[in-house]
């Protein structure tokens, strides 16, 4: 199958079908708007049709610390409608949130705050029409820090999100730690409980379980783990948290997510967790079973350039439906108006290091690439970033004679600077440059980061950093690699983000 399905930082997919039709929704975490929806017709080309969250108030995202805010949704199709839940983690988060569409690319209801606690929520209606709803399970301890209860489940009211019954405890997995991202099926009258265990990291696993009701009780595979990339050198790593899917032909399918790591060492995945998709068979026993996730087919490059049009489509206010902003939505960020054809940003005075940065920002979302900006900095200071949190960015930054490039991972810092002419329009560039597959570059344990700054027409190169710092298992972070323009102060406008990569030939 084409993997990743989605790639750059799309992580915890959920599925379902209607029809011909799958619809996909991964985690947003700090970034807005919330929760892509992506249509396929076959499992091996998305698109993106739309978002969850595009309006204020339907998540807590402008208060959540890092790490916090969109987490594992879930995305069912029941009665004529689509349904999500998915919880709105820490700070201002809401909670577990039930959200439901007539339309998968919108628009979504304002959404309803479910009466559980844990993470990672699953919805599915027995054939009575009970709702229940399954989670990885959080506690209170006594000293007030919070534990994890296994997987759990509660009956709900999916109209006003009350639970109808105490959480009960079900299967949780085969011992591995964090069991997580449950999902309920009911196959041919045998309920399945498919769970990830292990964490997120490398000890990442799908397993399963069945019994004859969606309480249970549930006895595991016998060939538990379903996926894991653990102990293997495959190129795909951390695989796991994953959602089943029947295609229309009777065939089925697993999509989750997991990482391309680039060191010797399995380690330092530059876009995070991504999505992938493996085939899943059945045996005469009635388990499934899943194929690894294998890169044997490579994606075609990407060339895409994101501009402002006047005349811009009213979805999204008129941004481009990749472009996201940090803990606001792109519309708070930039004024489309201003300057007809031009994004606006205006510093506030703080750069990345700021939990609220002016900043719109694509997914990195091949191995190489290359992201170009075209700004005026005639009335201010701003520049091109690659980010992963606020502690950890890479800053090529302009004013109208001086641009400096600066790596900030996590307290330290470096910079290299350069005088420059050409006035007010100014294009940067942030190149990833990955070694061959086996071989590692000296000095660097993932991609080779560079800054450049166009001058006299000719790019030139402000220095180069390695790419580990901008990795997943760096900063420790959920997220992946977002790059793209920001402002620090006074006015900065953006013409232009131009993207364009590909993957490395294995
Ligand atoms: C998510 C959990 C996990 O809630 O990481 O892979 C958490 N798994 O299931 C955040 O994505």
């Amino acid at each position: 199958m084409r993997n990743p399905l989605i790639p750059g930082f799309h992580p915890d997919p959920s599925v379902c079908r209607v029809d011909g039709t799958y619809y996909l929704v991964t985690s947003t975490f700090e970034y807005l708007p919330g929760i892509p929806v992506f249509r396929s017709d076959d499992l091996e080309h998305v698109e993106l049709i739309g978002h969850v969250a595009v309006r204020d108030g339907q998540l807590g995202t402008t208060g959540v610390p890092t790490g916090g805010g969109t987490w594992a949704p879930t995305i069912r199709h029941h009665d004529g409608r689509f349904w999500l839940v998915v919880p709105d983690m820490m700070g201002t988060g809401r909670g577990n949130v039930l959200f439901t569409a007539d339309d998968p690319a919108g628009p979504w209801s304002d959404g309803v705050v479910m009466d559980v606690f844990g993470i990672d929520p699953d919805i599915a209606w027995d054939a009575d029409g009970t709702c229940y709803v399954t989670m990885s399970g959080l506690g209170i301890e006594d000293d007030g820090s919070m534990k994890h209860l296994g997987i759990t489940q509660v009956r709900l009211d999916p109209e006003t999100g009350a639970a109808l019954s105490e959480p009960i405890p079900l299967w949780s997995g085969t011992g591995g730690m964090f069991p997580e991202a449950p999902h309920l099926y009911e196959v041919d009258g045998t309920w399945f409980l498919m769970i990830a265990e292990g964490g997120t990291e490398r000890g990442h696993s799908v397993t399963i379980a069945r019994g004859p009701s969606p309480e249970g009780p549930f006895e595991g595979a016998p060939h538990n783990p379903l996926v894991t990339a653990r102990g293997s050198d495959r190129a795909v790593q951390n695989t796991g948290h994953g959602d089943l899917v029947q295609r229309a032909d009777g065939t089925w399918a697993m999509v989750l997510l997991g990482t391309r790591p680039r060191s010797m060492t399995r380690a330092f995945a530059p876009m995070g967790r991504e999505t992938f998709v493996v085939p899943v068979t059945w045996d005469d026993a009635g388990w499934p079973h899943a194929e690894p996730v294998l890169l044997d087919d490579r994606h075609a490059p990407v060339e895409r350039t994101i501009t402002f049009p006047t005349e811009a489509p009213a979805a999204l206010d008129g941004f481009d439906g990749e472009v996201v902003a940090v803990r606001a939505f792109p519309r708070d960020v930039a004024d489309l108006t201003a300057r007809p054809g031009w994004a606006r940003l205006t510093g506030r005075g703080v750069g990345m290091a700021d939990e609220h940065p002016v900043f719109l920002g694509i997914r990195q979302c091949t191995e190489a690439a290359v992201v170009t900006v075209t700004l005026d900095v005639s009335a201010g200071v701003g520049g091109l970033t690659m980010r992963y949190d606020e502690h950890t960015h890479l800053d090529v930054e302009a004013t109208a004679d001086l641009v400096t490039m600066t790596m900030t991972a996590r307290g330290l810092q470096q910079s290299w600077a350069r005088p420059r002419t050409g006035g007010g329009e100014v294009r940067l560039r942030v190149v990833a440059d990955p070694p061959p597959v086996g071989r590692s570059v000296l000095g660097s344990s993932c991609d080779r980061l560079t800054g450049l700054v166009e001058d006299g027409g000719a790019w030139v190169e402000l220095g180069g950093v390695d790419g580990a710092f901008l990795s997943s298992d760096f900063t420790e972070s959920f997220t992946g690699r977002v790059v793209g323009p920001y402002a620090r102060e006074g006015v900065v406008d953006v013409r232009a983000i131009e993207y364009t990569g590909q993957d490395v030939q294995r």
